[in-house]
């Protein structure tokens, strides 16, 4: 087994993150032999984590913790109410003032549990740190009172909002880094699923909270009175194309049908992730399977809208060839992607999808534009999941994939999923 003495030791020579480090540090080595790979972090009782923990807040970290997570419906938050003095400004931000800490804490406690290896890895670390003063900061702040704290709160949640940009990009190398030493698959998934559909969630609440502030037509904040899917899944298609033409020369038309018209209130926001992330596997597959094809004789991905009272429903249908049965178990697990096997060029994408030189290593984002670190598929699946609907997959091995997005309605009064 790894020495996770040399391993934190290495780490903390080589990397950034600094305190942490530091202390986690002195931790592995008074704890090195006990620790097994899928052992719990023990609570700090060396001096040194302590120590670290009380400079850090420690036991305001432990108290938020403690309270349960106020968790509201797309239906009290749409119906909430907007008034002309903007005391709804001043409502909603108070209640994100005390939900706030109380998330990240739960974050916290989360972190602190994973299993070592984990734990101390520098990007991990980085992600934890990060949390960590986001809670200080948040739970430092005092109370709003007025339109003036209102406006200043807006401010700081704006900044903490840009600082928490890369966190999925940097889960998903931190624990590309160091999941091989871990054979529970559940912890992964457990840690992944709760920590990325939390964030979903945070981040829902304060992008709503700051929408709020503008007027945008047919907008509630950030719920979108009259979302018009068809025109959401085309800009996503084509946004798709853009990047297979770069990286391949060519790629499938992406064809739309089904219920093509309807349009119903409903968040953006997520589907601006899930959607990218399952267009780009059928086009990725559908290129990939048909090496010496032209672009005109590559068979189009079908993408088919249903829509009904309860949910609505996106069919993604490609002819790329299916998912092997052996491989088909795997492709929901974080980090798992046939993605090495594969002859692509490693080129990067920026958020906002340009595409960045990998070849040069300071060039920040690490998502690559047909896919990933093997997070596309187990984090859509969370996020659907989180929004009270569902990802399931049918391979049809030899021919191509059929990928169901299920989501729930979010004006329903009944079984509503809560945010
Ligand atoms: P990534 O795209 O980064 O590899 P994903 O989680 O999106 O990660 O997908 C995991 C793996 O599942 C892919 O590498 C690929 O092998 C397989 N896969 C996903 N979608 C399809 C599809 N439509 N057709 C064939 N294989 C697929
Ligand atoms: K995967
Ligand atoms: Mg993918």
């Amino acid at each position: 087994m790894l020495s996770l003495k040399h391993f934190a030791l290495t780490l903390c020579k080589e990397k950034r993150s600094g305190t942490v480090i530091r202390h986690l540090t002195h931790f592995a080595s008074s704890q090195s032999n006990s620790i097994g790979n899928n052992n719990k972090t023990p609570p700090p009782s060396n001096p040194s984590v302590s120590s670290y923990y009380k400079v850090n807040n420690q036991s305001a970290i432990d108290t938020a913790a403690g309270k349960p997570s106020v968790r509201l419906t797309p239906y009290m938050i749409l119906y909430s109410g907007k008034s002309h003095d903007g005391s709804h400004l001043l409502k909603s931000a108070q209640y994100l003032w005390k939900e706030l800490p109380v998330r990240i804490a739960h974050r916290i406690h989360e972190f602190r549990s994973l299993p070592f290896i984990i734990g101390c890895n520098p990007t991990i670390l980085e992600v934890h740190e990060l949390y960590i003063r986001a809670f200080n900061i948040l739970n430092n702040h005092p109370a709003i009172r007025t339109a003036d704290d209102e406006a200043a709160y807006s401010r700081l949640l704006r900044d903490l909002l840009d600082d928490h940009t890369h966190v999925v990009t940097q889960l998903a190398a931190g624990f590309k880094e160091c999941r091989k030493h871990i054979q529970n698959e559940d912890v992964v998934r457990q840690f992944c699923d709760r920590t990325l559909t939390s964030r979903l969630g945070i981040r829902l609440l304060v992008t709503h909270h700051l929408s709020l502030r503008e007027e945008k037509p047919h907008h509630v904040g950030i719920i979108n009175k009259s979302l018009r899917l068809k025109d959401l899944v085309e800009k996503w298609a084509e946004f798709t194309r853009r990047l297979a033409f770069h990286r391949y020369g060519k790629s499938p038309d992406i064809r739309l049908s089904g219920h093509i018209g309807s349009t119903f209130p409903y968040i953006t926001l997520p589907l601006d992730y899930i959607l990218p992330e399952l267009f780009k596997n059928a086009v990725r597959a559908t290129i990939e399977s048909h090496p010496d094809a032209s672009e005109s004789s590559l068979p189009s991905v079908h993408v088919t809208i249903a829509n009904n009272e309860v949910d609505f429903i996106l069919r993604i249908s490609d002819r790329g060839g299916g998912i092997p049965h052996a491989v088909l178990p795997k492709v929901m697990h974080y980090n798992f992607t046939t993605a090495e096997e594969s002859t692509e060029q490693r080129l990067e994408v920026d958020p906002l999808g340009n595409i960045i030189d990998a070849s040069n290593p300071g060039s920040g984002s690490t998502m690559s534009p047909m896919h990933g670190f093997g997070f596309g598929l187990p984090t859509s699946r969370a996020y659907a999941e989180y929004l009270g609907g569902s990802l399931t997959i049918q391979s049809l091995q030899g021919l191509g994939t059929d990928v169901y997005l299920r989501l729930k309605h979010i004006d329903s009064k009944h079984d509503a999923f809560r945010i």
